[in-house]
């Protein structure tokens, strides 16, 4: 009998725990990052200004992946990858870009497109396309055409930052556009350069993560 009951009480104890880690990755898959908004500078104008960090996280609890961030109104630089902009709006966009090139595997996703002018301005270079294997990240919303490959640091870069915080002292890519906006709705964006370090391919863990190297436009 006494076996019994212990068999009893490990198959409870398994059940409870298994219960548990169904929650909590439930739990993480449905919280999202904060939203932040980008700056208003004008009527119908405002300010997105992003940074990319090869390894965010490392000194908290949250996963140390490749990862976007943004900056808030008050300069501090968030966690996050849900953007609230204004719709029918031109969204200036400044991506600092601090991490190193994995290359697309599509040369198609290397082309500027869906931009004001077609084009971007890569260290206050215009440009309209980049070497494939030069690309670090995308800036792509595939509902509205748009697509932006971020060019990554040279391997000989010096100071480059390894882990974040990245200060703009280090080694860095400053990449601006500008989007037109059009009616409110929530459009997801996402990077298409397997970017993800340790992952299969480079697509798992921060490539497949809202937070990380996918996110929402609110467009509001
Ligand atoms: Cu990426």
């Amino acid at each position: 009998m006494g076996s019994l009951w212990a068999r009893i009480s490990v198959v409870g104890i398994v059940v409870v725990v298994a219960a548990g880690l169904i929650t909590l990755y439930v739990a993480n898959l449905v919280t999202e990052p904060p939203t932040v908004a980008a700056i208003p500078t004008a009527a119908h104008e405002a300010q997105l200004t992003l940074k990319t960090e090869a390894a965010v996280g490392t000194q908290g609890e949250e996963a140390p992946w490749v990862s976007y961030l943004i900056k808030d109104a008050e300069g501090r630089w968030i966690h996050s990858t849900i953007y609230k902009v204004p719709a029918h709006a031109l969204v200036h966009v400044t991506v600092y870009q601090f991490d190193g090139d994995s290359g697309l595997r599509n040369p198609f996703l290397s082309q500027v497109q869906g931009t004001v002018g077609g084009t971007m301005l890569v260290d206050g270079k215009s440009m309209k396309t980049i070497p494939p294997e030069e690309a670090s990240h995308t800036f792509a919303v595939p509902q509205i055409g748009l697509i932006v490959p971020l060019k990554g640091v040279p391997e000989e870069a010096e100071n480059q930052c390894e882990e974040g915080p990245c200060s703009l002292k280090q080694a860095h890519e400053t990449i601006t556009f500008t989007i037109r906006t059009g009616k409110p709705g929530r459009y997801r964006w996402q990077c298409f350069v397997p970017c993800a370090a340790g992952f299969l391919a480079g697509f798992g863990g921060a490539m497949q993560t809202i937070g990380y190297m996918d996110g929402f436009l609110e467009v509001v």
